[in-house]
């Protein structure tokens, strides 16, 4: 059984945050996703995200590529998080490449290329406008 880990905010869920989803769950046979908390939100980004992470934890769970979910509090608490769920794989976005290669001692780290053009942020601009 081959565990993927990925973690993200999935606020306003698009399809960029379905095909990451989707790559990171074809890396193995079981995806987990950490959704960052609120309080990371705000400390990380200076502002609280659209949805609460009650929701946002509820949308990803539903998804069919999506085995389990839990709350990611802290950006410090990578290697415990990867421990714990018994990470064989951690997969991010290329906006993160680099970043995790630290952890790569206790799992592979794989970095997949964005989908360009959507954004959390160019969804808001666009209902605004
Ligand atoms: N993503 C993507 N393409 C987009 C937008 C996002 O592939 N057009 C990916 C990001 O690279 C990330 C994931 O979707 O891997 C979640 O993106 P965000 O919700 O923006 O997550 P972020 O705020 O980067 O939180 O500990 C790390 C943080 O929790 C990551």
């Amino acid at each position: 059984m081959r565990t993927v880990l990925t973690f993200g905010t999935f606020d306003v869920f698009h399809v960029g945050h379905l095909r990451i989803l989707e790559r990171a769950a074809a890396m193995g046979d079981r995806l987990v996703v950490g959704v960052s908390s609120d309080a990371l939100n705000i400390a990380k980004k200076g502002r609280a995200p659209v949805f609460p992470e009650g929701e946002r934890q509820r949308l990803v769970a539903a998804l069919r590529c999506v085995d389990d979910v839990f709350l990611e509090e802290s950006l410090e608490l990578k290697r415990e998080y990867l421990l714990r769920h018994r990470a064989d794989v951690l997969a991010m976005g290329d906006d993160w490449l680099g970043r995790f290669d630290e952890f790569s001692d206790i799992c592979r780290v794989v970095y997949f290329e964005r989908t360009p053009a959507i954004s959390t942020t160019a969804v808001i601009e666009k209902i605004r406008l």
